[in-house]
């Protein structure tokens, strides 16, 4: 490991922790995707180190909507940890810029190792559920290069899921309605297909990343495919991720 990645790494690490913000590693360094993925690693490696255990991974940037939002143009993927999942709520002092999404979320089966083809990936997962992902950019102004966001672990902060529903298979997760409802009305409206084209090929594309890393997506394993819509700022109220025929994730956020 170079002492660039490592304290990069550690800057981030400590802006998520004392709630700050620093400056994107690409205003003065040009970091390239593989090295921003090993920042990525060291930041985990600081984590486990802490007592958090990996319980899944997220893709990111992985619909049009998103990629407009924050002007990348390229999917990436993040890791999740068990620190990360929410149950049922969320307090706004536990970050320094959040936004909230909903997603489509797979429960791993069979091992996952990549890379396979979408609707094989599928096949592998046992279970489906709506998700939410809350997002917390450590970069000033949530602004960001895909290296920048990258190394900051895909602006991961924290995630919800509803309830597993049996893997349905490729067809029935095809044009679904992606809802994201604020206090009960709906603020932001999206279908799967807008998630790469169908959300089974973000996780195909997901075990195509690992692979490259040597990396497998293992049995228990979650995975978040991106968001099908925009992000948005988040404050107190309740928050619904709905996907048509699915039962809703739910956060309430508080001050
Ligand atoms: C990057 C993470 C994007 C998604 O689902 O598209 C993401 C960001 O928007 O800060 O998680
Ligand atoms: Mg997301």
């Amino acid at each position: 490991m170079s002492d660039r990645r490592g304290a990069l790494a550690l800057s981030l690490e400590r802006a998520r922790k004392g709630l700050e913000t620093v400056a994107q590693p690409s205003s003065s360094v040009s970091l390239g995707v593989e090295e921003a993925y090993e920042v990525q690693r060291e930041l985990l490696k600081l984590r486990t180190a802490d007592g958090e255990k990996v319980v899944g991974y997220k893709m990111g940037l992985t619909s049009k909507a998103k990629m407009r939002q924050m002007g990348v143009d390229s999917p990436i993927m993040g890791f999740l940890t068990d620190g990360m999942r929410l149950d049922g709520s969320f307090s706004l002092g536990r970050a320094v810029q959040p936004r909230i999404e909903p997603e489509i979320a797979f429960l791993v089966g069979r091992e996952i190792a990549g890379p396979l083809p979408p609707r094989e990936a599928l096949s592998r997962c046992s279970a489906v559920c709506a998700a939410l992902e809350i997002l917390d950019s450590r970069y000033r102004d949530f602004k960001f290069k895909l290296e920048d966001v990258i190394a900051d672990n895909g602006s991961g902060c924290a995630f919800a899921l509803g309830p597993w529903t049996k893997n349905p298979g490729f067809e029935a997760l095809q044009g679904l309605a992606v809802t994201l409802k604020v206090d009960g009305l709906a603020a932001q409206q999206g279908l799967s297909d807008d998630i790469y084209g169908h959300p089974a090929q973000s996780l195909s594309a997901l075990s195509a990343l690992l692979a490259r890393r040597g990396l497998a997506l293992p049995e228990g394993c979650v995975v978040l495919a991106g968001a099908a819509t925009q992000a948005i700022s988040l404050r107190p109220g309740l928050y619904e991720g709905c996907v048509a025929g699915f039962a809703p994730a739910s956060v309430s956020v508080s001050a």
